[in-house]
């Protein structure tokens, strides 16, 4: 287990300040890959500057037990591994304080933690579907199950919209200032789609609880940046080489890019991450639009078409110069145009980039992992910017082929006839539309009809439904590699 003691002198990236002065005054929801190299780190870098105090408490209420047990265990330190083409380098991140898990400790204790005075900030990676809203974002969906138990049952909430909305219930009682909810999940306007489901789902409860909340609490919004992977054994045995033989279960290794766009809209005060690399601004819009469709448009695009390849990594769909030619040209042909963008930004630059870091060797990122959960990530990722095209009758073939992609994907077996595991919150009816439906034209039609995903708009519209089922029918017959072949000549 890790400790500051048992660490070879060459770690040099270590907490250089006094961890017993550390305050937590940020709850932490999701307490998963990503927001230990991100969130966590800039908290980390900002603590190295020893003006600052703040720290956090991780929180998790579905899955994750047992990094919790882990990371209690090392006195909530751990290594980020940052991992370049050429070189890499590993931080001790020293930043959280505490732990809670709804599990181990009972949510109770979560809710009181939320509700203590010294906590100003709840920030949340809990995934899309952590949200209960409907995809496309119209509104909390009340037919989720999670949603219906917290109506139920408000004192003992299952989700985290259920959650944020009881703590901040005892903190309204109690006569405490609110806290400044902060989602930094991959959602367009991540703050209003916080906001609206805790409203939602406080107004169900109660108006006056809704009212105080919406006078009293901020949601800004965020662009989060930073490719992390999901952990590997391999991860973790490279981290112990270099921590000299120390393991640690909590290591976790990213790409050296990251970045943190942060509308400046909190409800007391907050860290300066500012001062260590984050930026404060006041609409963080066009940074997200441009994040959510030119680097995760890319990333489902190739995370479909590379599965069904055969492909296990992105990496390994870049090093296809088909495929790098083509997703290169999404960017720039398809999201671009639809993209407002501030004027120091290059959006030539950007895809550049984005194909580097896509191309990283040293980081495993599996397709597998973007494919999943394709029904709360396809609207905001490909849709939006297919209806942009729709208005302005511009070219949107190879955003219509990632749809075609992802319902080959849902389809269960891959173009080497492998099965492909499902997991998505809608699976169950995807499963169902599948097996009613006779491959090919009638699976696309069938799939359409799902409302929830693309909206009423984009199945009655010809074009749309021409240019998926000729891409779906393409890959059908020939697979994804000579679709991507022959749409490049
Ligand atoms: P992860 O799977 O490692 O962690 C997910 C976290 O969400 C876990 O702590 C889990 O307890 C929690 N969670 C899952 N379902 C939940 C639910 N229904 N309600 C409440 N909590 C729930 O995933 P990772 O990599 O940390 O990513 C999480 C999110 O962070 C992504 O979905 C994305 O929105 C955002 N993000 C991830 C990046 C990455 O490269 N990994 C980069 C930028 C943003
Ligand atoms: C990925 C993102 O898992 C996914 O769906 O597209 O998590 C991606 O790695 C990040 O957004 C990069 O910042």
């Amino acid at each position: 287990m890790l400790s500051l003691a048992n660490l070879p002198q060459s770690i040099t990236n270590r907490p250089n300040y006094n961890r017993n002065k550390m305050v937590a005054k940020i709850v932490h929801i999701g307490f998963g890959a990503f927001h230990r190299a991100h969130q966590a780190l800039f908290t980390d870098r900002l603590l190295n500057t020893n003006l600052s105090n703040w720290s956090i408490c991780e929180v998790n209420i579905i899955g994750g037990e047992q990094l919790i047990s882990d990371i209690r265990k090392q006195d909530h330190l751990y290594t980020v591994l940052e991992k370049g083409a050429h070189s890499e380098q590993a931080f001790i991140i020293g930043s959280i304080k505490e732990s809670l898990h709804a599990s181990i400790d009972g949510i109770e204790a979560i809710i009181e933690k939320m509700a203590d005075p010294a906590i100003e900030i709840v920030s949340l990676t809990i995934t899309e579907k952590g949200y209960c809203i409907l995809p496309g974002g119209s509104g909390l969906d009340l037919n989720n199950p999670l949603i219906k138990a917290d109506l139920a049952n408000p004192n003992n909430p299952q989700s985290a919209p259920g959650l944020v909305v009881e703590a901040l219930a005892r903190r309204m009682r109690k006569g405490v200032a609110s806290f400044t909810a902060l989602s930094c999940d991959n959602i367009p306007e991540n703050g209003l789609a916080l906001k609206m489901a805790v409203i939602d789902l406080a107004k169900a409860r109660d108006p006056k609880l809704a009212e105080w909340i919406n006078a009293n609490t901020t949601f800004p919004c965020t662009m989060v940046d930073r490719i992390v992977p999901a952990a590997t054994p391999e991860t973790l045995t490279e981290i112990t080489a270099i921590l000299g033989g120390v393991q640690d279960p909590c290591g976790i290794a990213c790409e050296p890019f990251i970045q943190w766009v942060i509308e400046d809209n909190f409800v007391t005060s907050r860290p300066n991450w500012d001062q260590v690399g984050a930026e404060f601004v006041q609409d963080v819009r066009p940074y997200e639009e441009m994040k959510l469709r030119m680097l995760n448009g890319s990333h489902s695009f190739l995370a479909y078409l590379g599965y069904l390849a055969g492909y296990k990594h992105i990496n390994d769909c870049m090093r296809d110069e088909h495929y790098k030619k083509i997703v290169l040209k999404l960017m720039l042909d398809q999201q671009a145009p639809t993209l407002n963008v501030p004027p120091h930004v290059n959006l030539q630059h950007y895809a550049d980039k984005l194909i580097e870091r896509f191309s990283n060797p040293a980081l495993k990122h599996q397709t597998g992992q973007i494919a999943m959960d394709g029904t709360q990530k396809l609207p905001q990722r490909i849709l939006d910017s297919i209806r942009w095209h729709i208005e302005h009758h511009s070219d949107f073939s190879l955003l219509a082929l990632a749809v075609a992609a992802w319902m080959r994907y849902i389809g269960g077996s891959d173009d080497n006839h492998q099965p492909i595991v499902i997991q998505d919150p809608m699976k169950e009816q995807l499963i169902t539309l599948v097996s009613n439906s006779n491959d090919g034209t009638e699976r696309v039609n069938k799939l359409l009809s799902l409302h929830a995903i693309f909206g009423s708009d984009l199945p009655n519209n010809e074009q749309f439904k021409q240019h998926v089922t000729a891409h779906y029918l393409s890959l059908m017959t020939k697979g994804a590699k000579q679709t991507i072949k022959n749409l490049n000549h």
